[in-house]
């Protein structure tokens, strides 16, 4: 199981590479690690194992952020109901995002990342909706459009994988200036 010990940091060079494909079907080493990558998301949600592990919660969690330079990344994003089923729940392989609404999104708190220690203020500019390819662990393709938070979520994971960070998307001169045709999310 993944602590905060194991999340690679910033600074650390493995989260500005670009990431290398996955292949099928998965080595058990790449199937080990995508059941861990999910399973950090599902012990950090769960308030009590989160507060025993020392965890931070998290609703992504890509490869490169536990050192591993694999186009890979696990998001669970919960309903608003915590009884229901979880918005979108899945990890990601060889994703692409294979179009983008022209409708640009923000979140209004800004984001955070598990790799970036301190709290870099500002808002970061997404598409507001994204059609998205991924495999699964048992090697279906998927093709989907999710908005609004599920998407913003598969776009900072996806950024990690090709290098980025969330805040090179931070207007520097004016971290919290606003675009016309912006959507806020919460
Ligand atoms: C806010 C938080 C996340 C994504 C989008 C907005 C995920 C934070 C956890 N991660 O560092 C995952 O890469
Ligand atoms: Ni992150």
């Amino acid at each position: 199981m993944f602590l905060m010990k194991d999340i690679v940091r910033d600074g650390d060079p493995v989260l500005r590479q670009q990431a290398e494909k996955v292949s099928f079907p998965l080595s058990d080493e790449d199937r080990k690690l995508a059941h861990d990558l999910m399973e950090y998301l599902e012990v950090s949600q769960d308030p009590e194992l989160c507060e025993k592990y020392g965890l931070r919660a998290g609703v992504g969690l890509a490869a490169p952020q536990v050192g591993v330079s694999k186009m890979m990344a696990s998001v669970m994003v919960p309903a608003e109901d915590e009884n229901e089923e979880p918005v979108f729940k899945d990890v990601i392989i060889n994703p692409v995002i294979v179009s983008n609404s022209v409708q640009r999104g923000a979140l209004t708190e800004g984001e955070g990342c598990l790799s970036v220690d301190k709290d870099i203020p500002g808002y970061v500019p997404r598409a507001a909706r994204i059609t998205l390819e991924y495999t699964d662990v048992d090697g279906k393709d998927h093709h989907l459009r999710l908005k609004n938070y599920p998407a913003i979520v598969c776009q900072h994971e996806i950024d990690h994988l090709h290098g980025t960070l969330f805040y090179d998307h931070i207007d520097k001169e004016n971290p919290f200036s606003k675009t016309d045709d912006e959507v806020f999310i919460y």
